[in-house]
């Protein structure tokens, strides 16, 4: 039978969270397919919530000192190779340009799959003493890896966006340090603007990126009981700085080889902000990085039409810290409106009606709990101030006390896998050898690492009961 289309969603969040989010990111108008598999069309909606993200995050990274840059798209074949580390597994999802026209390319150019190597190879020019240290370089670009598991809009896309910082340092405390200094602005964007809690901290040797020492991880927990990894800061070493030969005369008058950093965070992150906040009805998009904060709709009748939608500009007018938009089309119903409205995911609605007109009020209704309140006009622009920051912690504090209550402290092997069935987020000792973590992934049906919580405890690996390393998060992930 065919599905009945409707404007708003057929199915509910809790029962079927897949075909949920299917529906959200196409009748939100989000994101569309296109004739490319795995490669999606960020519509206006998906897009303006990105530049809201990339303005937040691109002024953290000003102030602390990071400029803006662009490298090429292509990645020649002897470049990208040259850090041996960084390709391994990652070979079959390298995107090739071979050819130019008809003619075959003497050396064929990847598209970038990440840019440590077309980065490096200027950095090995640009690196020549201690005074041009620390380099903090971020770009801003497109990046393709051409992945094979299905693809899901925003999560798992042939091409996404994505910022990547790349830093050189003269020594490896300042790496250290810019590593842990990204990872704390990346959890202030997600948990104070996305409103999303992350759990933090080190991948294990199996998941941390090949090509680094260690790689530090923010985590984010979805309603389905699976993780999905929202970013990554890597401590690089002297990895690629080997490779590309860069190296810089210290202040002691010698040669020394810098310590490197990399990190990186996506479009994919709209995927988790539509599956943690979104309800029923649809969208919910947190305050703070909404496009549009407010919706009027002006109840229309033809007497009193004209000075209503007069009051209506009145109004956004004098809320100009806001992004108001009037719906003035007349065509559809009020209530047919609040709905769309509401699967758009518009933080605040403001009704006006010619009752409302007389008492010099309007009706505000909150996306994230549906209350509704009558508001004189005079304290609009207050009571829409709170109101945002009332929506903004409640869906933080909401997502928050979602996370806490799935974390599970085990102690033992049955216990874990328990846990792992009943979709939460076991805590455990662990050994911290690869062979292990394979192990755990086959017994319980994919459950894989996140971070690492502590490693100061003493206890015994939850699987094979030998002396562990620290206490760590699994979860199936994204
Ligand atoms: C890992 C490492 C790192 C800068 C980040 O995680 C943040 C931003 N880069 C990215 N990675 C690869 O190195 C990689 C390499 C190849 Cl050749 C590939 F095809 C796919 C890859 N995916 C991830």
């Amino acid at each position: 039978m065919a599905k009945k289309q409707t404007l708003g969603l057929n199915v509910k969040k809790n029962d079927n969270l897949s075909e949920w989010y299917t529906q959200v990111v196409q009748k939100a108008e989000l994101a569309d397919y296109s004739s490319v598999s795995g490669c999606m069309v960020l519509r206006p909606n998906s897009y303006a919530i990105w530049e809201n993200i990339q303005k937040i995050f691109d002024s953290m990274l000003k102030k602390t000192g990071h400029k803006n840059a662009y490298f090429p798209l292509f990645i020649p074949e002897h470049l990208l190779i040259k850090e041996k580390e960084h390709v391994k597994g990652f070979a079959p999802e390298v995107a090739w340009v071979t050819h130019a026209g008809n003619t075959k390319m003497k050396e064929r150019l990847a598209i970038r799959p990440t840019s440590e190597t077309i980065i490096n190879e200027s950095y090995a020019k640009w690196v020549r003493s201690w005074r041009d240290l620390p380099l903090l370089i971020n770009q801003w670009c497109n990046i393709v890896r051409w992945e094979f598991k299905y693809p899901k809009p925003f999560l798992r896309t042939r091409e996404f966006l994505w910022q990547e910082g790349h830093t050189v340092h003269a020594t490896e405390k300042e790496a250290d340090k810019e590593v842990m200094d990204i990872l704390s602005m990346y959890k202030d964007l997600m948990e104070n603007y996305l409103a999303i809690p992350v759990l933090t901290g080190k991948k294990t040797e199996k998941e941390k990126f090949a090509g680094a020492v260690y790689t530090m991880a923010l985590e984010a927990f979805m309603p389905d009981g699976k993780a999905l990894q929202m970013g990554t800061s890597h401590m690089l070493g002297q990895n690629f700085a080997k490779a590309f030969k860069i190296k810089f005369l210290g202040k002691d008058e010698k040669y020394h080889i810098p310590w490197q950093t990399s990190w990186g965070i996506s479009t994919r992150m709209i995927g988790a902000i539509i599956m943690v906040h979104g309800d029923d009805n649809g969208l919910i998009i947190p305050p703070k990085i909404a496009p549009i904060h407010a919706v009027i709709v002006p109840i229309l009748f033809d007497k009193s039409k004209e000075k209503i939608l007069k009051k209506a500009e009145e109004i956004k007018n004098k809320l100009k810290d806001y992004n108001i938009e009037i719906d003035k089309r007349e065509e559809y119903s009020p209530g047919w409106k609040f709905h769309e409205w509401e699967l758009k995911g518009v933080p605040l609605r403001i009704e006006l009606g010619p009752r409302d007109l007389e008492k010099n009020q309007v009706v505000l209704v909150r996306r994230d709990t549906g209350e509704k309140n009558s508001v004189k006009i005079k304290k609009l622009n207050k009571k829409i101030k709170q109101t945002l920051d009332k929506i903004q912690k409640n869906l933080f504090t909401k997502a928050k006390s979602f996370l806490n209550k799935n974390i599970v402290e085990v102690n033992n092997w049955k216990d874990f896998l328990k846990a792992i069935k009943a979709k939460k987020i076991p805590k455990a000792f662990f050994c911290g050898e690869k062979e292990c973590e394979d192990l755990i992934k086959f017994e319980s049906d994919g459950a894989t690492s996140r971070c690492i919580e502590s490693n100061k405890e003493a206890g015994k690996c939850i699987k094979c009961n030998k002396k562990a390393k620290y206490k760590i998060y699994f979860s199936k992930s994204y």
